[in-house]
C-alpha cells in the first residue's frame, strides 16, 4: 500500500497514460527512468514536469518504493532538464506536490521545475 494516503495507484491516471503514449505531450527529455514534458498549464516561462517511469503515486511513495537507481535515474533527469533549457546560472525552482494538503491533482509523482523568470518568494 503506497504511504501517501493518495490511495493504491491508478494506472489509467494522465501521466500513465502519457507515459504510454496515448495522450500526447511536448517531451523535453527521456531517459530510462524519467520522462520531462511541458506543463499544459504554465506558470512560467519554463514549467516542466519530471515523472518517474515506474507507478508511484507521490513523493512519500517514490521515496518509500523507488529502486536507488530509479531515485539516482530520476534526480539526475531533473538536474538535466535544468541544464537542457539553459537554467543553472539563472536558477529555478523545484516543487512537488504530495498529497491532498499539498493540492496535488495528478496521482502520479511528479516535480514542477519552474523557471526563466524571477520566482519571488516561495509561498505557503
Ligand atoms: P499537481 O502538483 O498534481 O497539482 O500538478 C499537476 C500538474 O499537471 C498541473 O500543473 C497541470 O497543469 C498539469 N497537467 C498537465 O501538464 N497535463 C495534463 O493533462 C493534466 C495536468 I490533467
Amino acid at each position: 500500500m503506497p504511504v501517501s494516503g493518495l490511495g493504491a495507484y491508478d494506472p489509467d491516471n494522465v501521466f500513465a497514460r502519457i507515459l504510454r503514449g496515448e495522450i500526447p505531450s511536448r517531451t523535453v527529455l527521456d531517459t530510462e527512468h524519467a520522462l520531462a514534458f511541458h506543463d499544459i498549464a504554465p506558470h512560467a516561462p519554463h514549467h516542466v514536469l519530471v515523472i518517474p517511469k515506474g507507478a508511484y503515486v507521490s513523493w512519500a511513495d517514490f521515496a518509500a518504493r523507488a529502486t536507488d537507481a530509479e531515485i539516482a535515474g530520476f534526480v539526475r533527469a531533473v538536474g538535466q532538464v535544468a541544464q537542457q533549457l539553459g537554467l543553472e546560472e539563472a536558477g529555478y525552482r523545484l516543487l512537488s506536490n504530495m498529497g491532498a494538503h499539498a493540492g496535488q491533482e495528478v496521482p502520479h509523482f511528479h516535480v514542477h521545475l519552474f523557471g526563466g523568470r524571477p520566482l519571488g518568494p516561495m509561498l505557503t
